[in-house]
């Protein structure tokens, strides 16, 4: 296959530019200089030591990486440091306690402004109230909570102490719940009453209840649940004596000094769930020193922070991997000033990001390409409404964002001028690994662009050859990182065969997508390679022909799966969702849609189904769940719908099939 995503946009749209090179008053005063990539190629080790001591230390470490027991790293042996200690304690010594950490804002509409003091204050009266439970360095602690300060004050008063934390988002079920904190044997689990969602107050400690079971059913393990007030909305509240304890009742009496103990570099920080293939969900395991090196230097550089005047906003929920890293450890490691918001973008209306874009002069914005074309589809007037000025550089993470998205994220949101930094990254990679550097290099509407200083990355085929440009291959990390799992939770046998079995002679961790290399030598990362469909022998990726879709002005959103085909092995199926000014014309929309793919692609890529569908089943992070639509093309019983936002989508779908 020879025809690129970037390159069929550009064949349709010969008036805009396929490249866009950093903005001048941007490039000359970048964060992050050009030398960076020369500095990295040159000694990678010396880079990534140079960005760890942009960390405070308490005992500094005698060597930058040990590889002798691959794929098992250490990195920064022999250093100590507490994360915690890091994010909070060290922002107020150096005289910014008074600087905002967060702003955040309740979906309700009720707001708090924390500064640094009273972060360090309530984490430290956290850590105490945990030392009181008994728990010590090494126990895990689940966190099931929606948006509030109190998640980000648990987690730090985890790391604090040195107790793995577990992050379970909040919208999984009890099923999903238990299944964790048994997995990790958690010993406390941190919850809120309730949850408010799109306006409604909704329960959830009824599911913290449900998931840890009584009787001989009781989870094992659990010895408190310490649950914050955020709804107050059931005055019959199911408590269990012994177990259940409040947290204004416990932690806000607790003693707000709290001495820090400093970690090994490799004491575990936090385990991560993610769903693979099959099966059990895999505990990812991430340790301290190298995983806040990374967050910490690549969120310095790849947003080109500047603490005293920008504001950040990351829009990811805690639940999920960029949660963890780029709306607590990376933003608090640098003392930055972010927004954390609670709710859903159209609560009480589609207006409520951009109000509080315009309020908190927001600088720094990173969201996923669904939020992106969702906005498309209400409509440019809703931003257009107002003053976003501030906005100076957008990010985008989670899935391949499609040009036209691209190019509606710059021109609507960043005035035509703000860089835009397509972010590739894994909850396995913990922290960014190929993007652009804002101000040094050039971007391209749909490419991740290239690995980021001091990360190595090949595109090869099955047998380890590095494909040729323009040909897909796999992505593949040919050098330790130091934010890479150290495992998956008591599964090391699990860990090697998923992620570094594929690749085995060379040493190489196998990323699971699928990219290439355009002919000016961007990096365009295709999708998951089971996203990679298999039309008569042409391997076509998924989300070119989405990208192809979305390019038709009538379509906001597009999801494409490969469906058993008896003639040419898969046929392509699409699901779209119209914008909403768009006639549906039936049967002469579908023709004018195959017509687009087939002249943006090829006509090898026509889908052999087009359906107009309200909605797209998507996971929480808001990834679509193709393995769904999947079910649904090829006529079978839905599998596990557990993690979808709306489980009812399936039944406009099927109605429209
Ligand atoms: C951070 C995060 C990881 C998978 C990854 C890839 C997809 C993430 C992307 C992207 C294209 C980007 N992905 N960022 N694909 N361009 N900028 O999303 O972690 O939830 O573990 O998902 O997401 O397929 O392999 P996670």
């Amino acid at each position: 296959m020879s025809s690129a995503t970037g390159q069929s946009t550009q064949g349709s749209q010969d008036d805009v530019p396929s490249a866009y090179p950093p903005p001048p008053e941007f490039a000359e005063n970048a964060v992050a200089k050009a030398g960076l990539y020369d500095e990295a190629e040159q000694d990678r080790l010396a880079y990534w030591a140079k960005e760890a001591r942009r960390l405070q230390w308490d005992t500094d470490f005698t060597d930058t990486l040990d590889w002798t027991d691959a794929p098992f790293a250490k990195w920064f042996v022999g250093g100590k440091l507490n994360v915690a200690a890091n994010c909070v304690d060290r922002h107020v010594d150096a005289g910014n306690g008074d600087r905002v950490a967060i702003h955040w804002v309740g979906e309700p509409g009720d707001t708090r402004d924390i500064t640094y003091s009273d972060l360090l204050t309530e984490v430290s009266q956290a850590a105490n109230y945990f030392t009181s439970l008994g728990l010590v360095a090494g126990d895990r602690v689940a966190v099931y909570m929606p948006m509030v300060p109190e998640a980000i004050v648990t987690i730090l008063a985890c790391a604090r102490l040195g107790l793995p934390h577990s992050v379970v988002f909040a919208g999984f079920s009890a099923g999903a719940l238990r299944s964790r904190v048994d997995d990790a044997e958690a010993k406390l689990v941190v919850t809120t009453d309730g949850q408010f969602r799109r306006g409604q107050p909704a329960p959830l400690k009824e599911a913290v209840d449900s998931a840890l079971g009584t009787g001989d059913d009781a989870a094992k393990s659990v010895e408190k649940v310490l649950v914050v007030r955020r709804t107050g909305h059931d005055p019959d509240l199911n408590w269990v004596d012994g177990r259940d304890v409040w947290w204004h009742e416990t932690v806000a009496n607790a003693s707000d000094t709290h001495a820090y103990e400093a970690f090994d570099a490799e004491h575990p920080l936090f385990l991560l769930y993610t769903s693979g293939t099959t099966g059990k969900p895999k505990g990812i395991l991430h340790t301290s020193g190298g995983y806040l090196t990374q967050v910490s230097s690549t969120f310095h550089n790849v947003f080109d922070h500047r603490p005293e005047s920008d504001v950040f906003w990351c829009g990811a929920d805690i639940g999920w991997v960029t949660g963890h890293s780029y709306l607590v450890y990376g933003p608090l490691s640098n003392g930055a000033t972010e927004i954390i918001y609670e709710g859903t973008p159209n609560s009480p209306n589609e207006h409520r990001h951009f109000e509080i874009i315009e309020k908190y002069r927001v600088t720094t914005y990173y969201i996923a390409p669904t939020l992106i074309r969702t906005f498309m589809k209400w409509g440019r007037e809703i931003p257009d409404a107002h003053d976003l000025s501030s906005l100076r550089l957008l990010g985008s993470v989670g899935e391949p964002i499609n040009p036209e998205a691209w190019r509606w994220y710059r021109e609507v949101l960043g005035a035509n001028s703000a860089p835009i930094v397509d972010t590739w990254w894994q909850t396995e990679t913990g922290g960014m690994m190929v993007s652009p550097l804002p101000g040094v290099t050039a971007t391209k509407p749909g490419s991740a662009m290239k690995p980021l200083p001091g990360i190595s990355a090949k595109i090869v085929d099955d047998d380890a050859n590095e494909v040729a440009q323009g040909e897909q291959g796999y992505l593949v990390i040919d050098k330790p990182w130091p934010a890479m799992l150290r495992g998956i939770w008591r599964d090391n046998d699990r860990y090697k065969e998923t992620y570094w079995s594929r690749f085995a002679a060379q040493g190489w961790y196998f990323a699971g997508d699928g990219a290439r290399y355009d002919s000016d030598g961007a990096l365009w990362v295709l999708g998951r390679i089971d996203d990679v469909m298999n039309i008569s022998g042409h391997r076509i990726s998924t989300s070119e022909v989405e990208s192809a879709l979305v390019n038709h002005h009538g379509v906001a959103e597009a999801a494409v799966i490969g469906a058993a085909d008896e003639t040419t092995g898969q046929g392509i199926v699409a699901f779209v969702i119209l914008r909403g000014s768009t006639v549906d014309t039936g049967d002469d929309l579908i023709k004018e849609l195959k017509d687009q793919v087939s002249k943006d692609i090829s006509p090898i890529a026509k889908p052999r189904e087009i359906y107009v569908v309200p909605e797209l089943p998507k996971t929480r992070s808001g990834k679509i769940m193709r393995r769904l639509l999947k079910d649904v093309a090829e006529g079978r019983e839905l599998g596990d719908t557990s993690t979808l936002v709306d489980p009812t989508v399936f039944e406009n779908i099927r109605k429209k099939k």
